[in-house]
């Protein structure tokens, strides 16, 4: 006899034509998605999303941050939540599911236990987080660290894009700042499916990755300061070159990532040169180094080293420097258990799979830490991602949604 929900498939079309009407809202110039936070297309993705949502007979909350949470009842409302999620913010220049397809997987979850009739004992949300990528405003996964207590909302409401916008205006001008206070939810286990976003699935032809861990990372935002001068009529000695001193950063970055493979990763992808004129030198420049490690003792050592090269580098070129940490969590272990009924569910519906660290940051890494949480990953076409031409199969949209189908209802607990 079938164990209950044993052979539990989501509705593979329904989940796609979902992600592809999502993917028109905010689109690149490429065929990928700029649906960055808190804009215009931010709010008519979040408003689509809780369309389909109250289509779904779901009760939407909003918080403060503008995280969204869509509840379907348990037969024990009193119970702590299943939450399932991930976020529908992209990159400038972002693909049509980093993000969106958790968000929309978990959607396809509920949809599906409606088809099938079944209920849960715990009640299940499925949660849209405010702001993970970072890039419009840092730090990255801003909403669920807010949530998980380790930053504080009234500092992230003041943090500014490059236009000067504040983060806490933006969210309240598309009318997408809630009441709920944040973090006052009970999260009986948050699951997140998400693309890897790398190539290993891909290249060993493998359609689940079990995450059990996420690498940590730390965002130093430099800031060089030398002097405006000719390009043309300042001798070379004389020159306080900003520009110089960022390059040869960017450099000494690369190299030290490079002196602890195979794990290590460090680069620069923000920067900002000022004036920015081409007949003036660099008086001042901005940009942010992006490193990261599954040890933390390497991260540190990473970190230790950088800022010893950049007071060396000031020094030579006769510059000053200010470094700020804009990002930063610890290398993550995700909870056993969860990650067993992850393990268990792609066993049971026969999809191949293998255990994974996470080289991305995701909202799990942050609540992992208030509530048992675990990651289910897809493989994505060469890995490629944070990049307009980034792309899954349709077949590996559904195995993850499978799987995180059977280990949310096998931890909301079928009621029969
Ligand atoms: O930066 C990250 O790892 C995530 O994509 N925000
Ligand atoms: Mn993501
Ligand atoms: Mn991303």
């Amino acid at each position: 006899m079938a164990a209950p929900g044993e052979n539990l498939r989501i509705n593979s079309d329904r989940l796609w034509d979902s992600l592809m009407e999502m993917a028109k809202i905010g689109p690149g110039i490429a065929g990928g998605n700029n649906r960055q936070t808190v804009t215009d297309e931010d709010g008519e993705g979040r408003h689509l999303f809780k369309r389909w949502c109250e289509a779904a007979g779901l009760e939407m909350g909003v918080d403060e941050m503008g995280t969204m949470f869509a509840r379907r009842e348990g037969t024990d409302p009193s119970l702590p939540p299943v939450y399932v999620g991930s976020h529908l913010d992209t990159q400038p220049t972002g693909g049509k599911y980093d993000g969106v397809l958790g968000v929309l997987g978990g959607l396809e979850v509920v949809r599906s236990l409606n088809d099938l009739g079944i209920k849960t004992k715990h009640p299940i949300v499925v949660t849209n987080w405010t702001n993970e990528e970072g890039s419009r405003f840092a730090p990255a996964m801003m909403a669920s660290g807010v949530f998980a207590g380790v930053l504080d909302q009234a500092d992230v409401y003041a943090h500014t894009d490059k236009a000067g916008k504040k983060f806490g205006e933006e969210l309240e001008r598309i009318g997408w700042k809630g009441t709920e206070k944040v973090g006052d939810r009970k999260i009986h286990a948050f699951f997140e499916l998400h693309i890897e976003q790398g190539p290993i699935l891909e290249d060993e032809d493998i359609d689940i990755g079990v995450v059990t861990h996420g690498q940590g990372l730390k965002w130093l935002q430099v800031t060089l300061t030398g002097k405006e001068a000719h390009t043309g009529s300042t001798p070379m000695p004389k020159r306080r070159n900003a520009g110089l001193g960022m390059a040869r950063v960017i450099e000494l970055v690369h190299e030290i990532a490079m002196d602890y493979q195979p794990d290590a990763v460090g680069a620069v992808g923000h920067m900002e040169v000022f004036p920015n004129s081409r007949n003036i030198i660099a008086g001042r420049t901005v940009f942010t180094i992006d490193i990261r490690s599954p040890e933390k003792e390497v991260l540190d050592a990473m970190d230790g080293r950088i800022r010893e090269g950049i007071d060396t580098i000031c020094e030579a070129l006769d510059i000053q420097y200010k470094i700020e940490q804009v990002g930063a969590f610890d290398p993550v272990t995700f909870d056993a258990g969860c990650v067993k009924a992850i393990r268990d569910a792609a066993e049971r519906l026969g999809y191949s799979h293998r255990n994974l660290v996470s080289g991305a940051g995701h909202d799990a890494c942050w609540i992992n830490r208030v509530a048992p949480t675990a990651m289910v990953m897809c493989p994505c076409v060469d890995g490629l991602s944070h990049n307009e031409a980034e792309e899954i199969s349709k077949e590996w949209a559904s195995a993850g949604a499978d799987v995180l189908f059977h280990a949310v209802v096998e931890t909301a607990v079928i009621v029969e």
